[in-house]
Formats: structure tokens, C-alpha cells, sequence
């Protein structure tokens, strides 16, 4: 018993220094290791030692995120890896936070619908940045270069168009998202965030390239029809499945269970593994997410922050028995 006590006693020394002493491969170099006997006696006395070992390339947290850091979507999602994503509509970065630190493979943060303006998306993004190294896609309406070029100066991954029904807009959306020669965004590039304020600008552009990820949604019958010729732009990476916006087109609107509905998305996603670009979609039930992945999907959103608060706060409300 008493031994047992005298363990958890070292233990808890060894947290609370923990918590106390700079770890040498941290680069939090703000955090001034207090000095004086206490300290000096607990680290004798736990082992722990403060002095940095010199070996920068080990520093990890408490070090701002370099966009560099996070692991290439678009790369890993051509070399066949199948990520699981989720919606933000509540426009707030400790939900934002809350979300990414669930472990979502992708944060999709949502100016079709949402609030969010454009600080409010780029306050989402550094939350999200500040606890977890998943990427963050934005969706906006349409393939405007108005909204589309200032989130991809701000640093986000990514954009998901909304509801494209042509091989025009698809261009549209490439010219927006893509620097010459393929495209047409402004070159901010020497001072953007993006380009962490010019200090990468020798290496932004290239970067951009190869990480940025270009996904067309398709929403519409007439989007279904397109579907061959928005895949043969150069430039789009993804054609993805919005079921409900596509329900307008197929059955009774709002219907997700119609049989025409489901016919839809099976020719949509034929045509759109035929065509030989990644395929994404909404989950229209979470439980389907094997099953999709099955069949060819990269990436499936099966969540929003919204959703799963109102499931949650509803599922927590006791209901007396009368
Ligand atoms: C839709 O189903 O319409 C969507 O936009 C899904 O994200
Ligand atoms: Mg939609």
C-alpha cells in the first residue's frame, strides 16, 4: 500500500516537472525554464533534464505549424489513400479546434452556406492548425476568382466548388485555383500567408501546384450530364457527389431514400471513376462509409460540426417519464 503511494508520488513529480520544464525538443524558447533549488531538486530527482540538446530538427510542438508540415492531400489522395472529412458550418475555431482534434482526415469549412466570412475562415484555419496537422479544404459557391483567390492566400488546401454544371465553369475554377501557365491567380505569392509572407516564395508557387486540390461538386442533373467534360479539364483533381443539391434534379427534392435518387449517384459514380478522376461525396449515412470507400470514393464528408451538435445536445436532453 504505502509503496504503492510512494510510486504514484514519483509519478505525479515526474507530470507536474513535466509540465514545468521546457522539453529540449520543443522550441518554445519563450518558456523560460524557472531557476532555483525546487526546480533544480525535481529534475534530480525525476531525471529530467532542460538544456536543449541543439537538435532543432527535432523541435515539434509549441512551434508554429508550418504549412509545409502538413501532410500533402492532393499527393496522398492520388497515390490512393481514402480520407474521411467533415463539414464546418458553425464559423468558430474552438469548434473548429474541437473537430480537428477528433482526427477528421480533412476539415471542409464551408462559405456556400455558412456564415463564415473571410477572417472568420482564416480564424478557423490557425485554430485548426494549432492542435492537429489535417489538412483544410474551403467550399465556396460557384468557381468565382473573387472568393476563391483570397482563401487560397490565406492558406487553405484547397477548394471545393459547389455545384459546377460545365466545362466552362470548371475552367473557370481551374484559372482561379491554378498560377500561370495553367491558371490565372494573382501572384501574391511574395507577401501572402500562403507563402508564409514571402519567406517561401522561392518554393510557394511550385508548391502550389503540385498541393493545391481542385475539387468540382456535382449537384445537378445538368452537372451529372457534364460530368465527362468538367473530368477533361486540366486541373481538376475531384469530382464529388452532393446528394441533397442533386436531389433537385432526381425524385422529390429533399428525398435522400428516393430509387431515383440512388440511380443518380451510381451513374455519377461510374462516370466519374471512369473518367479517371478521384471521386468524392457525402455520405448520405455515415454507416455507408465502407461500402463507399469500396466502391472507389478518396474522399466522403459523413459529418458537420452542426449535425453533430444537434444529434449530441439531443441525445443529452433527459425527457421525464410522466
Ligand atoms: C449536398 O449534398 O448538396 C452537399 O452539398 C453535400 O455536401
Ligand atoms: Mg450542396
Amino acid at each position: 500500500m504505502s509503496c504503492t503511494l510512494r510510486m504514484e508520488h514519483i509519478l505525479l513529480a515526474r507530470w507536474s516537472v513535466a509540465a514545468l520544464i521546457p522539453d529540449p525538443n520543443e522550441c518554445d524558447f519563450s518558456r523560460k525554464m524557472p531557476s532555483g533549488r525546487p526546480l533544480a531538486y525535481l529534475q534530480k530527482i525525476t531525471g529530467l533534464r532542460s538544456e536543449p540538446t541543439g537538435d532543432f530538427s527535432r523541435c515539434r510542438s509549441h512551434r508554429p505549424r508550418r504549412e509545409t508540415d502538413v501532410p500533402n492531400l492532393r499527393e496522398r489522395l492520388l497515390s490512393g489513400q481514402k480520407v474521411q472529412g467533415a463539414f464546418l458550418f458553425l464559423a468558430c475555431p474552438d469548434v473548429a479546434e474541437i473537430m480537428a482534434l477528433a482526427g477528421y482526415g480533412v476539415l471542409i469549412v464551408d462559405r456556400e452556406h455558412a456564415a463564415a466570412d473571410l477572417s472568420g475562415a482564416l480564424h478557423e484555419l490557425r485554430a485548426i492548425r494549432s492542435v492537429s496537422a489535417a489538412p483544410v479544404l474551403a467550399r465556396v459557391h460557384g468557381a468565382a476568382s473573387s472568393s476563391v483567390k483570397p482563401l487560397l492566400d490565406a492558406g487553405f488546401d484547397g477548394i471545393v466548388a459547389a455545384d459546377l454544371r460545365s466545362a466552362a465553369e470548371a475552367r473557370a475554377l481551374v484559372e482561379a485555383t491554378h498560377y500561370p501557365p495553367l491558371g490565372r491567380r494573382g501572384a501574391q505569392f511574395t507577401v501572402s500567408r500562403a507563402a508564409r509572407y514571402g519567406y517561401d516564395r522561392a518554393s510557394y508557387v511550385d508548391r502550389a501546384g503540385r498541393e493545391i486540390l481542385v475539387v468540382a461538386m456535382i449537384e445537378s442533373r445538368e452537372g451529372v450530364e457534364a460530368i465527362a467534360e468538367i473530368a477533361a479539364v486540366d486541373g481538376i483533381d475531384m469530382l464529388f457527389i452532393g446528394p441533397l443539391d442533386l436531389s433537385s434534379g432526381y425524385g422529390r427534392y429533399g428525398d435522400l431514400g428516393s430509387a431515383e435518387l440512388k440511380e443518380a449517384i451510381a451513374f455519377a459514380e461510374q462516370r466519374i471513376l471512369a473518367s479517371g478522376r478521384l471521386l468524392g461525396g457525402a455520405a448520405i449515412d455515415p454507416a455507408n462509409l465502407p461500402q463507399m470507400f469500396d466502391r472507389g470514393y478518396s474522399l466522403i464528408t459523413s459529418a458537420s460540426d452542426t449535425g453533430l451538435l444537434v444529434q449530441g445536445s439531443k441525445a443529452a436532453v433527459y425527457h421525464a417519464p410522466h
